[in-house]
């Protein structure tokens, strides 16, 4: 007997007065019938409890793992095809990378069959789907004679010469012989066959790096003469960017000498305009390895971003060891059919998932440090806490009874504030992670807690009646069993669940304070004025207009709007654009253009710290979607921290992007 099963999944959206679908096809391409079998299937876009199925029986569902049945009896013949379909999703399909991207049939006797699928067909689109960074060819002349992302603050160079092969380093003390062996080691991985950094013997040009004293942290000035230049910076950062300019000039005149040029004369002197240039990743949706992350922080240090926001923890996977807690990466760090974890955004019915040691992590932050580049770990609580409270459920309110659930699907989701054993977790881990990231900063997320939280929890409506009185209380209890009404982030505010989160982040950012550390979260951290702001920051991330807001009112701010910055969001509104969209969709010339200071007071720009690219993986199922969604807005980005508004321009941007190195080398082919 062979058995042999394929998967097509379609939709279409409501339209001419029919309801949107999202259908399941499976066809038996086997020779045997098969019968009692249930269809697992993950992806995106998942059926949430508005949804209705026609011609299935709902199994099971825990956010976008869903498993179904075919009708009591039904026998799928050789040759025959069952097709299920899904109406009345409450958040429907708008990119190919929605659908079902792995799917299984577990057959009668258990065992398993994973299927093949193809990404979800459309109604009415046949155009190419795109993967793969999007092609920026170098033109054949450029508005810039040099290469150079983010473009500095001045460039009065002279003359052009024919591209040095490479750099002779010749560092002048201690910070500078630490920049020149980071930068060799940088362009060695990044562009491994190029030499740039090779000896006189080798035509290496001869390049001083030297000790200035005065200039700013991260500032540099890069002199040139005929045949040798020399960079000046006050510290061992400023060194090492001003290497990376001259990195970027002799690549781009190497590699395209018909469009730019490298000095023979002049200067460079060059800033930042924001002291913090991030770029966050998320690493539980998706498993990054650390040779991934690596890379990662290289292609960073080369778009002179100064900041790694990793993010450790969500409701599908926990990913960092701690060692006094083995189950959390035991349990928390790996999805699969009939785990604590199911499969989750394409992660399949095998164990898959993985976490990072305390020795990767020491590597990774000692590569980071290296290149400049400082991490701040993220630990997302109280809400994202799925994965955590499967691994210790434990850390539950012994007498919780009913359900809720967050916008993502997970249900009970929440580390319950009133519970005491969750404030000991906290600092054993606080504690642990501050061990590892000497950055000293300890990022707490506290975004989208759902509204119904707690709900069932006699110990939170306790602390509610405490914190807020009677009035609350009930006003609390009446969202038991709210499975629908699930919104959180700033829709909260005001609510009995805002007023236990405040509760638990200003507990949480006290000892992280006594620590002698800053305080990072989601702006939903500012709920209720929860944590000290001369100790902490918040990222806005759900509109533009919150982090002037957030600014005026003290808040020390980094700006990512999902609009703009989330580089999980599409590049188009088109299907064929793989990516998120509960945002909408922006083009890297869209993200370029974005402006984090518009719309900032005098007063509120004293509290601008700068910006952040986030990637958020649910989308990237794939490592040529990673490489069309990060890149080049990735690049777009870091030159909008860099450089000042009235020094940028697309133009430029557009001719000289092309040079930049991106993550997996995914081209799109369209
Ligand atoms: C919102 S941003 C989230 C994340 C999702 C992201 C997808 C934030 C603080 N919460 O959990 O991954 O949207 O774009």
């Amino acid at each position: 007997m062979t058995i042999s099963l394929s998967l097509v999944t379609t939709w279409s959206p409501a339209k001419d007065g029919e309801p949107m679908g999202y259908g399941l096809e499976l066809t038996n391409n086997g020779d045997e019938p098969i019968r009692d079998f249930q269809l697992g299937f993950s992806g995106p876009a998942r059926i949430d409890p508005t949804a209705t199925l026609e011609n299935g029986i709902l199994l099971r569902r825990l956010s976008n793992h869903t498993l179904i049945a075919p009708p009591q009896g039904f026998v799928l013949e050789p040759g025959e095809k069952w097709t299920a379909i899904a109406r009345g999703l409450s958040y429907g399909l708008r990119h190919w990378s929605d659908g079902a991207n792995s799917a299984y049939v577990v057959l009668s006797d258990g065992t398993i069959v994973t299927l093949a699928t193809t990404p979800t067909q459309a109604k009415g689109h046949n155009s190419p789907l795109l993967k793969g960074a999007a092609k920026f060819p170098i033109p054949p002349k450029a508005p810039v004679p040099l290469s150079i992302i983010p473009w500095p603050q001045s460039v009065a160079t002279t003359g052009a010469r024919t591209a040095p092969p490479g750099f002779d380093l010749q560092p002048q003390g201690e910070g500078a012989g630490r920049a020149a062996a980071a930068f060799a080691g940088l362009v060695d991985d990044l562009f491994p066959v190029e030499g740039i950094v090779r000896p006189l013997s080798e035509a290496g040009m001869p390049v001083s790096i030297v000790h200035k004293p005065g200039l700013a942290a991260e500032a540099y000035e890069i002199g040139f003469t005929a045949d040798s230049a020399t960079v000046h910076a006050t510290t061992r950062q400023g060194m090492f960017y001003g290497l990376v300019t001259l990195g970027q000039i002799l690549r781009g005149a190497r590699q395209h000498p018909q469009t730019f040029v490298f000095p023979t004369g002049g200067t460079i002197t060059d800033a930042p305009g924001f002291g913090y240039r991030g770029c966050h990743l998320d690493v539980a949706r998706q498993f990054y390895s650390t040779a991934e992350v690596s890379r990662l922080i290289k292609l960073l240090a080369w778009n002179k971003l100064n900041k790694f926001h990793w993010h450790l923890s969500e409701d599908e996977a926990w990913r960092l060891e701690i060692s006094a807690y083995p189950q959390l990466t035991e349990i928390g760090a790996w999805r699969g059919h009939g785990k604590a974890l199911p499969p989750l955004l394409g992660s399949g019915p095998y164990p898959t998932g993985g976490y990072y040691s305390k020795n990767a992590v020491r590597q990774i932050v000692a590569l980071a440090d290296s290149l400049a580049v400082s991490v701040i770990p993220e630990i997302d609580i109280p809400g994202h806490s799925y994965a955590l409270l499967q691994a210790l459920p434990e850390l539950r309110d012994p007498n919780e009874t009913g359900e809720y659930q967050s916008v993502q699907g997970f249900p009970n989701n929440s580390l319950n504030p009133a519970h005491e054993p969750v404030y000991r977790f906290m600092e054993t881990v606080i504690d642990e992670v501050l061990e590892l990231f000497p950055a000293g900063i300890f990022h707490v997320g506290a975004d989208e807690v759902p509204l119904a939280a707690w709900s069932g929890s006699p110990l939170a409506l306790d602390m509610i009646e405490k914190l807020g009185g009677p009035e609350m209380r009930r006003k609390h209890e009446a969202q038991f069993n709210q499975l629908g009404n699930h919104h959180g982030a700033d829709e909260i505010e005001g609510s009995p669940t805002a007023l236990l989160q405040a509760h638990f982040i200003r507990r949480v950012h006290d000892y992280i304070s006594s620590k002698g550390a800053i305080t990072g979260g989601w702006e939903e951290a500012a709920h209720g004025d929860a944590v000290d702001k001369g100790k902490s920051f918040v990222i806005g991330w759900r509109n533009v207009e919150v982090n002037a807001e957030l600014a005026e009112r003290g808040y020390n701010i980094v700006v990512s709007p999902g609009q703009r910055y989330y580089l999980d969001m599409a590049n188009g509104v088109a299907w064929a654009e793989p990516g998120a969209g509960w945002a909408g969709w922006s083009g890297p010339q869209e993200t370029y253009e974005f402006e984090a200071r518009a719309g900032f007071s005098e007063h509120a720009l004293t509290h601008l710290l700068g910006i952040q690219a986030c990637i958020w993986s649910e989308s990237m199922t794939d490592r040529a979607i990673f490489d069309r969604l990060v890149f080049p807005r990735l690049s777009a980005i870091a030159e909008s921290g860099w450089t000042l508004p009235e020094r940028k321009s697309w133009d430029r941007f557009k001719a000289l992007v092309g040079t930049m190195p991106i993550m997996y080398g995914h081209w799109s082919e369209h």
